[in-house]
This record gives C-alpha cells, structure tokens and sequence, in this order.
C-alpha cells in the first residue's frame, strides 16, 4: 500500500490534483481522503460557538482519529469514517465505510503539521499557487457554493485565513518530497507522481 498525503493552502487545486492523479487508476484501486472528515466532533457546543472555530488552527483536526484510520488501512483493515457536514459545523452521526486499497490519499490543508501523520506518508506533496490566486478561488467557492458574500469572505481572509496560512501551512512546504504548482495548468507533475505510483504498485 501507498499512502500520499496532499497539503497546500485553501484554493490551492488540491483537489484538481487529486482528480488528475487517480485519472489513470480505477476506482477499486484508490482511496481518497479528506481532511475535512477528521474536524473534531463537536457536539458539546451551540451553533453560536461552533461558527467561532477556527478551521485553519491544526487544533480543528482530529489527528488522533485520522492517525488509527491510516494504521487500520495499512493493516489491511477497513475503517468507519464519520461524515461531517459543513452547514452544522460538526459530525452528522453517521459513518461511511472505506475498504483498505492499493493507493491512499489524504488531501487537506494542514494534513503536514502534524509529525506523527506526516510519518505515515510514503510521499508528501505540496500544492502551491500564489496567495492572490488562491483568494481568488476561494471567493468563488464560498459564493458559489457555500452561501457566503464577498465582505465574509474578504474578512475571513484576512483575519483568519492568510494568518493561519502563514502560521501552519506554508511552513509545511519543506516537509514536502515534491512541490506542484497550480498558477498555471500543468501536467509534467501530475505524470510524475503516477509514474511513481505505478512503479510502486508493480
Ligand atoms: P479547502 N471550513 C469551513 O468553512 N467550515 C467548516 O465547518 C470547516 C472548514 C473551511 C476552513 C478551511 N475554513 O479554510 C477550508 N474556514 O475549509 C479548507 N473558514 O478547505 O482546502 O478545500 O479550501
Ligand atoms: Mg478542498
């Protein structure tokens, strides 16, 4: 098994490029993982509270949680994965089942803060993209998508963001075995990595 671990900034393309990635492979080979299931449960606040979090700190995550699951799927154990739902801020209480595959890859912001996880990753990429790039993308999410105005989104930015960003996320860059950079398309990268994988599974 191959766990691979993508980080990069919000709005960065991580999920671009992991699209590109498991292009060439089939569905029963791949697992794809998403921090954003691993946010804490956070059931013993209000709504009110819950607003507050800040999702940019790597305290948000339950890398504990997200630490078992990797070892599991690495012992060739299936894991029940707790489905978290962005309007609520929280877990739904409810799980999905993730069988253990060939190649895992663990996609989110601040999945390369955290030593022990980091040591769990057979490779490490960074996504990278300019800042104003990257607020671009993000501005066009959070309207399109997730019901936010443009005053939010700017103010989130700035405040919470661009700060966090700095803090715990470009610093993680070094730990990084390869650097993507997504300003413009680009397919050498994405052909590289799957050479690597498909070395690696034969
Ligand atoms: P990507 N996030 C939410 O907006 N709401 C939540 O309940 C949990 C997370 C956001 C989080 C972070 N910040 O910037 C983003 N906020 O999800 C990371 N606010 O996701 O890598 O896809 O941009
Ligand atoms: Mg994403």
């Amino acid at each position: 098994m191959l766990i691979i671990g993508i980080a990069g900034g919000t709005g960065s393309g991580k999920t671009t490029v992991v699209n590109q990635i498991i292009d060439e492979l089939k569905h029963e080979e791949v697992d794809v993982i998403s921090q954003d299931s691993y946010y804490q449960d956070t059931t013993h606040l209000s709504f009110e509270d819950r607003k507050k979090i800040n999702f940019d700190h790597p305290k948000s995550i339950d890398f504990e949680l997200l630490g078992e699951h990797l070892e599991s799927l690495r012992a060739g154990k299936s894991i029940q994965q707790p489905v978290y739902s962005f309007k609520e801020h929280n877990r739904t209480g409810e799980f999905v089942e993730i069988q253990p595959r060939k190649v895992v890859i663990v996609e989110g912001i601040l999945i390369l803060t955290h030593p022990e996880i980091r040591e769990l990753f057979d490779i490490k990429i960074y996504v990278h993209a300019d800042s104003d790039e990257r607020l671009i993308r993000r501005l066009k999410r959070d309207i399109a998508d997730r019901g936010r105005d443009l005053e939010e989104v700017l103010w989130r930015y700035q405040t919470t963001l661009k700060p966090m960003h700095q803090q715990f996320i470009e610093p993680t860059k070094e730990f990084a075995d390869i650097i993507i950079p997504t300003n413009r398309y680009n397919t050498v990268a994405v052909d590289i990595v799957q050479t690597i994988i498909k070395d690696r599974l034969t």
